[in-house]
């Protein structure tokens, strides 16, 4: 098997404990990254005055990572500048959030200069190389420029914008060409992909081929679809195991007969959080027999807080749950848990596997795993429902779902009382299906698709431990 350099923004190695904590995507990484005897490289979350660009090599359950620091001025411009301020909320379609400072490109490009010089001696010959997310979408044609003809693969995590949206980026042109350094670009949807070949085509005259490949200036590249899989199989275990059954059963006693809407997510205004709520009031104002006989839970940890858009919908949430909390609560009863912080993977299993109703409602989101994750963690003789946004890359692979429009405060309400209602045949068909598309679409299979597309000459599989 050859070497693989994985490349993201951030690196999360595995840790040496039971995988029950640990994200998927760690896991599926760390495998191939340990088969391959790879390397993590990416930014440490750390500062350093003056950038070194000294390589803090580990090596952890088998996986060596290898980290730098940033500067102060690289983090503000790069990480909660260009990254976090402008390319993320335009991608998530929100070009009146997104800020565009040529101080951030600036800072952007810095870091994926700096990034690609750190990089280029640890890269030998033969080796492949996969480059994760919008933070890094330059990093290719930096190794590029520096001689470096390796196959280097692109994954993007988020969604494409449509190309209206995305030329109002004012360095969108360049920012596009650099993508043509990769020999692999993928994206989690049929969506994501058609926005971006309706941008080549039409703002670079780029020929589009039927076997997938994109030319443009004598540079090829293959554009794939490739949606990301949980390891469905491992968190339907993780849902029974003992944390997680003391979870479940918790969860139940605190929920004293009544029944549990659930809802997990970064605290992002892509996540349609605001919308939930309003959805949520809808159903208790409307159908007034379900008052007392249900409650959201919302779980949802700050994220980014040093980025002003995320203070003010911090805000708003508050604002909500206290809204609805104050007209509807009664002495006995809270209609929304609101609660400001994570929790392990084990613990998010049980309280999974408690609710009736899982709420995932994204204005917009790349994929959402989070959906995937509800749907694994369910007992199969007694499911709960998930209630899915349109707008997350998951619905495309998730029609069993009971799929909304989180803009409708209506649609949200009328979802969750046929969600509540629904009969048992119902929601174990439903979960069947969508749990077997788990299954047959995880993880390890994501991986597969997206290595054999990088190194088409490859026959080797890569198992999870
Ligand atoms: P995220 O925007 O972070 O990821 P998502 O895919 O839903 O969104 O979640 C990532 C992980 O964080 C999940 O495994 C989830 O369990 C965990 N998580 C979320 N809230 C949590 C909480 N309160 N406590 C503990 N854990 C929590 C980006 C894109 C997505 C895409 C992923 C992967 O925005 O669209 O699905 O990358 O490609």
């Amino acid at each position: 098997m050859k070497r693989l350099i994985v490349v993201s923004n951030r690196v999360s190695p595995p840790s040496e404990e039971e995988s029950g904590n640990q994200g998927g995507l760690t896991l599926a990484l760390s495998a191939v990254l340990r088969e391959s005897n790879g390397i993590w490289f990416g930014w440490s979350g750390g500062e350093t005055e003056t950038y070194t660009g000294n390589i803090n090599f580990q090596k952890s359950a088998g996986v060596t990572t290898a980290t730098v620091d940033l500067e102060p001025q690289d983090i503000h411009e790069y990480y909660d500048g260009f990254a976090n301020r402008t390319l993320w909320p335009l991608f998530h379609y929100r070009v009146s959030l997104a800020e565009f400072e040529r101080g951030f490109v600036d800072g952007y490009e810095r870091v994926n200069t700096r990034f690609a010089e750190t990089l280029l001696p640890l890269i030998t010959e033969d080796d492949l190389v996969w480059v994760h997310d919008y933070h890094l979408i330059p990093l290719g044609q930096r190794l590029r420029e520096r001689g470096v003809d390796n196959r280097i693969g692109f994954f993007l995590h988020i969604p494409w914008p449509p190309m209206r949206l995305m030329v109002s980026l004012p360095n969108h042109q360049e920012l596009v060409e650099s993508l043509f350094a990769y020999d692999v670009v993928g994206f989690h949807t049929e969506d994501w992909l058609d926005s971006f070949l309706d941008y080549v085509r039409a703002q670079m005259d780029a020929e589009i081929r039927d076997d997938g490949t994109v030319v443009w200036r004598g540079r090829t590249l293959r554009a794939v679809v490739c949606p990301i899989g949980i390891d469905a199989r491992a968190y339907a275990e993780t849902a029974q195991g003992e944390t997680a059954r003391t979870m479940c059963r918790q969860m139940q006693a605190s929920a004293d007969g009544r029944g549990m809407i659930v809802g997990v997510d970064r605290l992002d205004y892509s996540k349609g959080l605001q919308e939930r709520f309003l959805g949520y009031e809808r159903l208790l104002a409307t159908r007034t027999e379900l008052q007392e006989q249900v409650f959201l839970l919302q779980i949802a940890p700050p994220s980014r807080e040093s980025v002003q858009t995320y203070q003010e919908i911090r805000a708003s949430l508050d604002a909500l749950s206290g809204r609805i909390n104050g007209e509807f609560a009664s002495v006995e009863w809270v209609p929304v848990r609101y609660v400001n912080k994570g929790y392990p993977r084990d613990v998010l299993a049980g309280i999974y596997r408690a609710a009736k109703v899982g709420l995932v409602t994204p204005l917009r989101d790349g994929m959402n795993l989070v959906a995937k994750e509800f749907v694994a963690a369910q007992d199969p003789e007694d499911p709960g429902v998930l209630v899915l946004s349109h707008f997350a890359g998951a619905a495309a692979q998730m029609p069993e779902a009971v799929l909304i429009n989180p803009y409708s405060p209506e649609e949200i309400a009328d979802a969750l009382a046929h969600a509540l209602t629904m009969p048992l045949a119902e929601r174990q068909a439903r979960w069947r299906a969508l749990m077997d598309g788990l299954l047959e679409e995880d993880v390890t299979w994501w991986l597969g698709q997206f290595m054999a597309a990088l190194d088409p000459g490859t026959t080797e599989t890569v198992e999870l431990a």
